[in-house]
């Protein structure tokens, strides 16, 4: 074991694979999650994928890219987005999580609401993605309940409608970490085995384009959480920013960069639009990056 290896620093020895509700899925590797959007108003993909057939379509799509986790979401969460009610969330995803279920690859439901993760749970799905991380104590017992299915809690303070106004940090990367211990602790005390959780540090949410470089820039600090990181930068505002205001569609190039810095930094599952670029962006990474022995696997991430 290499003690500097950027890959074991501050990891716990279980945190090498996220125990989701049908697959261990090994991060011996980095994981690439494919973004399914139900909805009519994402900002990036609004509309694109809004009946089952076009979302089924685009989740087998994604498949051949080399996704390994595919996320289906019914509520956009840009800041704005109306609230989607129950019932119509449920019309949205719960046909796709289906017919997904069959595909043999994790599922993954981006949902704040307890009828929902109840339902798709029921259906087969793998993992819950709650960018309100289970704040809803009907939301946390749901998660409770189940035995094995996977977790991933973000960083995000308040609401997408106020969390611009909450962007007010001394220290944005010791606050958030702070935030994402709280979290974890919550879970572990409700009973939710910590291989079941992985973090994400919210990139975009209730953060300036300053606090959003810092908090990239510093990120491996969030390895001594224990849990794996997860990272949803692709496309985000931040990188129309810092690309002189490209639209949302135009911004492949600086999600990929964004993308292997956030790696680089010890993210172990890319949350990403664009998978068929990510897995080739991680295909070159893998081959040229310093050798690095996995404690984990007893080998190199990425073999
Ligand atoms: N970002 C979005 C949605 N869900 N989940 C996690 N864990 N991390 C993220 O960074 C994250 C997320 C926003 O992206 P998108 O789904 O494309 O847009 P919208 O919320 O407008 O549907």
């Amino acid at each position: 074991m290499v003690t500097n290896d950027p890959w074991a620093t501050g990891r716990t020895a279980d945190a090498g694979h996220w125990q989701t509700a049908r697959f261990r899925l090994s991060l011996d590797r980095v994981r690439v999650m494919g973004i399914v959007n139900v909805t009519p108003d994402s900002f990036s993909d609004g509309g694109q994928s809004l009946d089952t057939g076009a979302a089924l379509q685009r989740c087998e799509a994604l498949m051949k890219e080399g996704a390994d986790i595919l996320d289906i979401g019914g509520e956009s969460t840009r800041p704005g987005a109306p609230s989607v009610p129950v019932d119509e969330e449920l019309r949205r995803v719960l046909p796709v999580v289906r017919g997904a279920v069959s595909l043999n690859v994790p599922l993954s439901v981006d949902t704040s609401k307890p009828e929902v993760m109840r339902a798709v749970l029921d259906a087969g799905a793998d993992i819950v993605n709650d960018v309100r991380a289970l704040r809803d104590p009907q939301a946390l017992a749901v998660l409770a309940a189940h035995a094995t299915a996977g977790v991933c809690l973000m960083h995000m303070p308040g609401e997408p409608a106020t969390m611009q106004s909450m962007a007010v940090y001394d220290d944005v990367t010791r606050e958030v970490g702070q935030a994402l211990a709280a979290m974890a602790a919550r879970l572990r005390q409700a009973g939710i085995a910590a291989e079941r959780v992985v973090l994400d540090p919210g990139y975009g949410f209730g953060k300036t384009l300053d606090h959003n470089c810092q908090l990239l820039r510093e990120q491996r600090q969030l390895l001594a959480l224990g849990h794996p990181l997860l990272v949803g930068l692709s496309r985000k505002s931040m990188l129309g920013a810092l690309t002189g205001g490209r639209a949302a569609p135009e911004r492949l190039a600086a999600s990929i960069a964004a993308a292997l810095a956030a790696v680089d930094a010890g993210a172990l599952v890319l949350r990403v639009h664009d998978v068929q670029a990510t897995v080739d962006a991680l295909s070159v990474w893998r081959a040229v990056r310093p050798a690095a022995v996995s404690p984990v696997a007893g080998r190199r991430p990425g073999d």
